[in-house]
């Protein structure tokens, strides 16, 4: 019998008992927040100190199997990162528990179990370019300490199990008090730390230093916008999509800090002359304003993945020009602080088109999750091939001789944007009064421009809507139809047709792999 073990290997509870399972899983799930909440809290007090959270599932979102990312994706939309860590949280606290039961008989588990942990993270810190290894092993070697501390006083405090024999079950109510208070302790800590320390990180001096930039003015004034961009009708995406209402799409887990003080960015790879920008000298750059409208390969028909801003920054094709691109360097790979990379042919930089290295969006600095201090901007292409945001190289190579971070994953190569339209007012699946209403939506052909929009109501013809004007071909344009709605269900369509005379095709696509195809159509009933 193994009575003899038992008695050897028991290292918890003073008085020689074990814990029963249930108070060694809660303290196992305690012990591993409170590791957790201290990261987080480190991670808040400098910068360069990794979050445990944050590394391991940047990690996997490296290594995930593009299938996989594109079910989460489907599954959890735009909150497929907190459904990630959610993932490892709940993993956190199972293993936690598992350690906890493991430790009640054998501590070194424990040990060992956070030690393997630990390790993970910081291999998952060493990937990730913004992390210091140095400070990651630091900052993991006090997790762990504290995490394993609080399981040990955790299970010293900790009942034993309901003895065999009822009678010395008397003096055990003031262990439970103890156990009862030592783990509400341990939760307030883990979850003040990790509150505490998620704030520290957001409001770090990335922020302030962002605060402090004074954008240089444009070369010309600030645009005014002329009235007849914008049709002001309730509902209706306005022409200029405010910073705040901008679509985010991005792999970061959490949004890069990059210190603007110490950023540079480096001209590299088939060019004569490498050379590096600081921002400094990126903003001393002639600088030009520019309305723009980028959307993500992502956007379903109807989607909202798509804005349109006016972005100021240095033209790219400038800051190449110094650099001399060589003969043959087909392909322009905009890399970011994380590692993530764009790329798109070289030739999108000097075909005349305002392709920018933007510091600037709607008059303020980048915001940090918009790619302070500087990304990049090509109108007419989908931001998967080229907006690369925090950004920190622009490399030039050949097409062939690297695909940037989404084409392995079954992303098209190319990616110009297609002809698209799309029904703001009314809502799908609204309820109208009959009468006078208008339909109204924006279009856009980045490139090419908008010529005409026309919406079939009922699949009845195709009537023109009106346009709205627009300052560019690279941004949408808003439209509006009048229509006498009458009492019933009814079905809307939109499709538009671009300056060269191509019509969207009817014909209904995936957005993989370069983009959904399709009309909007959106049903309402109108009483
Ligand atoms: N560093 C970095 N830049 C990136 C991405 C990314 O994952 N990482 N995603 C790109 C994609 S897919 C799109 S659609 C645009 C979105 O830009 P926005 O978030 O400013 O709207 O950013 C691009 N730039
Ligand atoms: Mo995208």
């Amino acid at each position: 019998m193994a009575v003899d073990t038992e008695i050897e290997t028991r290292t918890s509870a003073a008085d020689g008992e074990r814990p029963g399972a249930a108070r060694a899983a809660i303290a196992g799930v305690l012990a591993s927040a409170v590791a957790l909440g201290v990261s987080e809290l480190l991670a808040g007090i400098a910068a360069p100190v990794p979050s445990l959270v944050v590394a391991i599932g940047g990690a996997i979102i490296d290594r995930a199997p593009p299938s996989l990312e594109r079910t989460a994706i489907e599954i959890f939309g735009t909150a497929d990162k907190v459904a990630l860590v959610a993932g490892i949280l709940l993993v956190a606290a199972v293993s936690g528990a598992l350690l906890g039961i493991a430790a009640a008989r054998r501590f070194s588990v424990a040990v060992a179990g956070f030690a393997a942990f630990g390790l993970l993270a910081v291999l998952a810190a060493a990937a990730d370019a913004q992390a210091s290894v140095p400070l990651a092993l630091a900052s993991v070697a006090l997790a762990a300490a504290a995490g394993l501390g609080t399981l040990r006083r955790l299970l010293d405090a900790a009942p034993a199990r309901a003895p065999v024999e009822p009678t010395t079950r008397e003096p055990r109510g003031a262990d439970r008090r103890s156990f009862l208070r030592l783990a509400f302790g341990a939760a307030a800590l883990a979850g003040v730390s990790g509150v505490v320390g998620r704030m520290l990180q957001l409001r770090s001096q990335v922020s302030v230093a962002r605060e402090s930039v004074d954008l240089p003015a444009a070369g010309r004034d600030a645009i005014a916008l002329p009235d007849d961009v914008d049709l002001d009708i309730e509902g209706l995406a306005p022409y200029i999509t405010p910073n705040e209402d901008f679509y985010r799409i991005d792999t970061a887990l959490m949004v890069p800090r990059v210190d603007p003080a110490s950023w540079q960015l480096a001209i590299a790879g088939m060019v004569e002359r490498p050379y590096t920008l600081t921002y400094d000298e990126l903003l001393a750059l002639p600088q030009v304003e520019i309305p723009i409208t980028i959307a993500c390969v992502s956007n379903e028909v109807g989607g909202g993945l798509i804005g349109n801003a006016v972005w100021q920054g240095a033209r790219l094709g400038d800051v190449l020009e110094r650099a001399g691109v060589q003969v043959g360097a087909t392909q322009i790979v905009g890399r970011s602080v994380d590692g993530w990379t764009a790329g798109f042919p070289t030739e999108l930089a000097f075909d005349g088109r305002d392709a920018l290295i933007a510091v600037g969006m709607n008059g303020e600095p980048l915001p940090l999750e918009h790619g302070f201090p500087a990304r990049l901007v090509v109108p007419g292409v989908y931001g998967y091939v080229s907006a690369t945001k925090w950004l920190s190289e622009i490399a030039l190579t050949t097409l062939e001789a690297f695909d940037a971070y989404w084409i392995p994953r079954g992303w098209a190569k190319l990616a110009p944007i297609k002809t698209q339209s799309r029904i703001d007012v009314p809502r799908g699946g609204a309820r109208l009064e009959a009468g006078r209403q208008p339909i109204a939506g924006v279009a856009w052909a980045q490139q090419r421009g908008i010529a005409k929009v026309e919406v079939s109501i009922d699949d009845g013809p195709w009537r023109e809507a009106r346009l709205a004007d627009a300052l560019s071909d690279d941004t949408w344009r808003q439209w509006v139809l009048e229509w006498d709605a009458e009492p019933g269900r009814h079905v809307l369509q939109v499709r538009a047709t671009d300056e060269t005379g191509e019509t969207q095709t009817a014909e209904r696509a995936p957005v993989m792999p370069d983009g959904a195809t399709g009309y909007h159509t959106v049903r309402v009933q109108v009483t």
